[in-house]
């Protein structure tokens, strides 16, 4: 069977995928990446008599070679089409082990109309949470509860209470913060609701609270039908830890409520530039199940993650289709359009490392349409939590206003002071 066919015009309905590729010992490129077409869709490592016609037709094909890039179609035959584990388990399945490959990375997909079709994608979108957060154009504003882990359930519903207050929209358990003997998800959820329920009353603003519901897959889906019970509005859950699967069935069978997907663990798979899979291609996949909004990084703060890249993700994941970077050659070579059809936008979350002296640079960078968090960037502030939420929304005005951060904090004495301890550079 050949699987490199460079004159192979991939069909609307194949599932088209960009592999970064560095052969294996004694291994050339262009084996390599046939021994990766076959090994993910309908080969093994020798020729076997129980080919038919049937795999022949269905055999994934390498269509364009770039070394070190190649990209290759799927035809949809080779995929239970809304079934995302068995998608993986072909496309980002053995060939990550095989010997002939020394570094694989998965870097893009270009998914056909008929996979979209098999998935809802996000329940509320950008429009949705603008909407039920009443704010029409500025980033929204969150903080995650710091210190990440320690602090009990009336501990934690008061530092939350002091940034709505101050002036978040959303506050935010951290990733490890889930149901532990000191701060239980139960009493944690229904103390920090009414937190909410007080800063709304006092504030006249939407607010929100994003609680960590990870967990084994029923505890989970229990946690979330207490969060709708209860009155909160959303549920965030740790998307990689807990596997595509459970996340689908969150999503399809869970009860309404806003998704926001933290990404703990991504770096695992993520981070090497030679290796893995690219937040890009794992973004595609989490706006096809339905996250509402996601961690994209923010290239300026204490996460790793280049610029370009970001920018990449976040078109991604919000755009109605992607063309851009098609432009230019070397990105004609990793990357796939994409149309998403009627799936709706995510919005883009920047965290990690933040604080109000960068808000201007962030924006400059991602612009309004993103959710800017930070955890130490609120509640380190010299004079608390409610200033340092204060001081985040007052770097938000000043930007919005295109006002610079130094002058607009002559008149605002919380951003002033978060200036004059962080200044205005990346950490
Ligand atoms: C934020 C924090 C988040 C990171 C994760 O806290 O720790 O978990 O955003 O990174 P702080 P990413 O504001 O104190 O740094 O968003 O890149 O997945
Ligand atoms: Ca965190």
């Amino acid at each position: 069977m050949k699987f490199v066919d460079t004159s192979y015009e991939p069909g609307k309905d194949d599932l088209k995928v960009v592999f970064r590729i560095e052969p294996g010992h004694g291994t050339i490129f262009k084996e390599a990446a046939s021994k990766i077409a076959k090994e993910s869709s309908v080969g093994t490592w020798t020729t076997t008599d129980t080919i038919n016609e049937r795999a022949e037709k269905i055999k994934a094909r390498v269509y364009e070679l770039n070394d070190p890039y190649a990209k290759i179609a799927y035809p949809k035959e080779l995929f239970e089409l809304n079934n995302i584990p068995q998608i993986m388990s072909s496309i980002a399945g053995n060939i990550f082990g095989m010997k002939s490959v020394k570094n694989l990375r998965l870097v893009d997909l270009g998914m056909p109309e008929k996979i979209l079709k098999e998935y809802k994608g996000p329940r509320y979108g950008i429009e949705g949470v603008r909407e039920m957060l009443e704010v029409e154009s500025r980033p929204l504003m969150g903080t995650i509860v710091k210190p990440k882990l320690g602090l009990d359930q009336k501990e934690h519903a008061k530092v939350a209470e002091k940034s709505w207050i101050g002036g978040c929209d959303i506050v935010k358990d951290d990733e490890n913060l889930t149901s532990q003997p000191f701060n239980k998800f139960e009493d944690r959820l229904t103390e920090t609701l009414e937190s909410r329920d007080r800063a709304e009353d006092e504030t006249g603003e939407k607010k929100v609270y994003m609680c960590n519901v990870t967990a084994p897959f029923n505890e989970m889906m229990e946690r979330a039908e207490e969060i709708k019970k209860q009155g909160g509005r959303y549920m965030m859950i740790d998307v990689v830890t807990v596997g595509f699967s459970a996340l689908q069935e969150m999503r399809d069978e869970g009860p309404e409520l806003v998704i926001h997907a933290h990404r703990a663990m991504h770096g695992a798979i993520t981070r090497k530039k030679e290796h893995g899979i690219t937040m890009q291609a794992l973004g595609q996949l989490y706006r096809l199940i339905g996250v509402d909004q996601l961690h994209i990084g923010t290239g300026v703060g204490k996460m790793e993650g280049e610029k370009n890249d970001i920018k990449w993700i976040k078109e991604n994941i919000s755009k109605k289709e992607v063309t851009e970077y098609d432009t230019t050659m070397e990105d004609m070579k990793k990357r796939l359009k994409q149309n998403w059809h009627q799936i709706k936008p995510v919005f883009p979350v920047s965290s990690g490392g933040l604080h109000p002296g960068i808000i201007h640079e962030i924006m400059d960078f991602l612009g309004k349409d993103l959710i800017i968090q930070a955890g130490g960037g609120v509640h380190g502030h010299p004079d608390g939590s409610k200033a340092g939420a204060k001081a985040m929304r007052q770097a938000i005005d000043a930007k919005m206003n295109k006002e610079n951060p130094w002058k607009y904090s002559e008149e605002k004495e919380e951003l002033k002071k978060a200036l004059e301890l962080w200044g205005t550079k990346p950490n």
